[in-house]
Formats: structure tokens, sequence, C-alpha cells
């Protein structure tokens, strides 16, 4: 397995390799060592013997980028540019794994399209895992190919002043078309795509998206990690205990982006105008940061007991079952989305850049939360930041709809991993 190089990329491949290693399935997984760092203690020891951890060593200059560097998780984004040259240079590092290790199959992410044509020069078949929603993906196939021809909602759509988002997606998929056309042979195992997801909340978008490419999605469940122990005792934690059942919203917009000066004090004053108690995950470009200077004035006096900030990183999964938390005031990465489905946890979305406003619509469409709409200028209102959290955390606004997508999603238990472990035997014995 080979997933891109962020945190929301390698825990769906994590997840997936727990799973297949239940159909008797040995993995190797790899990725840069700052990446496998971030999941080295979420392999239970039991599976120890059938996961192993293969370190992908990059070409570049530590001057260039310092080893803490590579892995997309809050990095700054002029070192993106760094470590996206960094990882295309690497080609010959992970031939060379592929050649000590020679697996039957290589299972690939979508940001690295040059790594099928590697495994195929060694006879290896090569399967794509998209960790992205269905909705998202059929949507950008649907542009991709006949943008004019109908899609199978309404509801999903880019806002006007989300249309450059569009454009980002489309020169990504027209880069990586591009990049892989150095494809030689023939790859047997690409009609079969796999994609983080389950059909009992997206079946519409995977048909719709099967149709338009010829391929065969295959929808591999919502690869949510159980939350893990290790921070149980934290202090925060015990903050959220003293709390009143469901009276906390946790805010948290993932491990990739930063938000600009004017979403940081729509969020900070929405959160003060609500009636609930947050926890806020807040992250920055820069190493050094004083909080209070990125904060409106007197903001963290004014919170007092209310409300927690938490510089860089929670225990997402842990706090998002506490039953004191909810709601989950998200940027909608699909990750996010599938543990609120899973934990029934209900959303106030805040949508923030590329796949996150349609997978905002999908919450919607599903009614298993609310977004919060923007102004004409695309900017955030403390009101009505306020107002959508007291809808749908104070007054639990959508919490029938929400324990229905919970109750599907537990009933599912794991007959898709079923078929994707036969679709894969299938392709490791042609
Ligand atoms: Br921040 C944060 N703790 O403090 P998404 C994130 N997470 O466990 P993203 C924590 O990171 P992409 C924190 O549970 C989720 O599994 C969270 O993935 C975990 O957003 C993951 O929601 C974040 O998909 O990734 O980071 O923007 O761009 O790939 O969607």
């Amino acid at each position: 397995m080979f997933p891109w190089l962020g945190y929301g990329h390698i825990t769906p491949y994590l997840e997936l390799a727990k799973k297949l290693t239940t159909k008797d399935f040995f993995i190797y997984l790899c990725s840069t060592e700052a990446t496998l760092s971030s999941i080295r203690t979420k392999i239970p020891p039991n599976l120890s013997n059938s996961i192993e951890l293969v370190p992908l060593p990059l070409e570049v200059s530590p001057d260039d980028l310092p080893e803490k560097y590579h892995t997309t998780n809050g990095l700054p984004p002029h070192l993106m540019v760094k470590l996206k040259e960094a990882f295309d240079n690497s080609k010959q590092n992970f031939s060379s794994l592929l050649q000590k290790h020679m697996p039957d199959l290589l299972i690939f992410d979508f940001l690295q399209p040059w790594a099928p044509p590697l495994a195929e020069a060694l006879n290896i078949p090569s399967v794509i895992f998209i960790t992205s929603s269905s909705v998202m993906t059929s949507f950008m196939f649907h542009h991709f190919s006949d943008p004019g021809a109908e899609f199978p909602s309404e509801n999903i759509r880019f806002r006007h002043y989300e249309s450059c988002f569009m454009d980002e997606l489309l020169a990504n998929a027209r880069d990586c078309e591009e990049r892989e056309k150095g494809s030689a042979g023939v790859n047997m195992s690409r009609e079969i795509v796999l994609i983080k997801g389950s059909r009992e909340i997206e079946g519409r978008y995977i048909e719709y998206v099967s149709g338009l490419t010829g391929k065969r999605f295959v929808p591999v469940g919502p690869l949510v990690q159980e939350p893990d122990d290790q921070n149980s005792s934290s202090e925060l934690l015990s903050w959220l205990d003293q709390k009143e059942a469901k009276s906390t919203v946790y805010v948290s917009f993932g491990s990739e982006y930063f938000l600009s000066k004017e979403d940081m004090d729509g969020i900070a004053h929405g959160l003060l105008q609500s009636k609930a108690n947050f926890i806020w995950v807040v992250r920055f470009p820069e190493t050094e940061v004083v909080l209070e200077e990125k904060l409106p004035e007197g903001f963290l006096d004014k919170v007092g007991e209310r409300g927690k900030i938490v510089q860089g990183w929670a225990p997402q999964t842990r706090i998002l079952v506490h039953p004191n938390v909810g709601g989950f005031v998200s940027h909608c990465g699909w990750n996010s989305v599938m543990e609120s489905f899973k934990f029934g946890v209900p959303i106030v979305a805040v949508p923030m850049h590329l796949d996150q406003p349609i997978n905002a619509r999908l919450v919607e469409e599903v009614g298993a939360g609310e977004e919060v709409l923007r102004d004409g200028d695309g900017r955030l209102n403390a009101e009505t930041v306020a107002a959508v959290i007291n809808r749908v955390v104070v007054e639990d606004g959508v919490r029938a709809k929400v324990d229905e997508v919970k109750a599907r999603l537990a009933l599912m238990a794991d007959g898709e991993i079923d078929e994707v472990a036969r679709e894969l035997m299938s392709i490791c014995s042609k």
C-alpha cells in the first residue's frame, strides 16, 4: 500500500490494511518515516506480524526540507511545493522497495500516479484506492467528462465564491492523467477502483461514477479508526467529563488547512455568541505562536470555563464518542465526516476549500447537519455561526437523521470488506 503523505490519507489505508489482514492478506504499508510515525502506535500488537511499515527515503537535502516536514500534516504552504518535488524525485527509491519486497499487488493513492508504471515494470498489478468521497469523485469525473449532462443531485454544486476550487481540482486531475501517460503495458486491474465510503450513504454517486467511467467503484466502508485509550485520562477529557450531556461542540478544520485571520475571528465570535461549550483545535503555519495574538482581544478571558483551545492536535475520535459532545464544527474533510456519521455526531459544516464544500452539501443532503452559509463575499458571519451551532447542537435539531445514519452504518458490518477481499484476490491470482 502506498498512500499519499498526509494523516488524512494514511489512516484510511491503515484501517483498510487492518481489515484485509482478517482476510489473510499480508500488508506492506509504505510512506515517509515522518508520516509512518503518526500511525506506528495505532497498529495493534496482534497485527504486528501482518502489517509491516516500510519507510520511503526522500531524495531531498535536509537544508531544503528537514525530516519532520516529510509529511503534509501542518506543512506551511511554501514547503508543500518542496515536499511534492522531493516525493516525485524519489521514484527510484520506491522502485527499489518494490523490487525488494515484490508484493502481489500495489494499492496506490490517486495523488501519486507515477507509482503504478513502476509496479507494472515488475509485473505487479495495481489498484487505486481513493480516500475522498464518492460524491466528490463523481462530481469531478462529471465535470471532467461531460459537465453539460445531468448530475444525480442538484444540491451538489459549488457556490459562486467557491468556483475556483473546481478549477483547482480539475487541474489536479489533469496533472495526474498527464503524469500517468508514461504508463506502459497492460494494467489488468484498473477496471476496479476502491473508494472510502459506503453504499448506505453514497449509493447513487457510486453507481453514477461507475457508469460514467466504465470502471467498477467498490466502496471499502467508512474505515474509521477506533478511539484509542491513550489520551483518555488527559486534562481535556476530564474537563469534558464535567460538562452536561451533548452540551459541547468540537471544532476542528483538519490536519492540513490553516484558517485565515477573518475566518478565525468569525469562528471565535460565533463560538462566544453560541450557547454551547466548546473544544477548538487551532493550528498555525508558524512554529512559535502567541495564542492571544491570533485570537480576538480578550477572547480567552471571555471564554473562561466554557471552552478549551487545543493548539496542534486533539484525540478527535475519542472526543467525538464522548457523551457530552453534541456536535462537530467541521471543515468536512472526508475522514471527519465519516467519523461523525459513524459516531452519530451532528455536523455544523464550515467547509474551507477543495472537496470540502461538496462533502458539506452531502452532509446536508443526508440530513446529518447544517452548513454555515457565508455572505456574498464568502465571509463567515459570527451571528450565523452561532445560530447554526444553536440549532444543530443546543437544540439537537438533526438528531433523528444522525441516529438513523449511525444505525445504517452499524448494520453494514463487514459485508463490504468481503467483497473487496474477493476482488483483490482475483487480481492477485491473474
Ligand atoms: Br486536526 C486533527 N486530531 O487534532 P480529514 C485531526 N485528527 O485525530 P484533513 C485528529 O485527522 P484530507 C486532530 O480524526 C481525521 O481522521 C481526524 O482527516 C484526525 O481532514 C483526520 O477530516 C483528518 O479528512 O485531510 O486533515 O483535511 O485533506 O485528506 O481530507
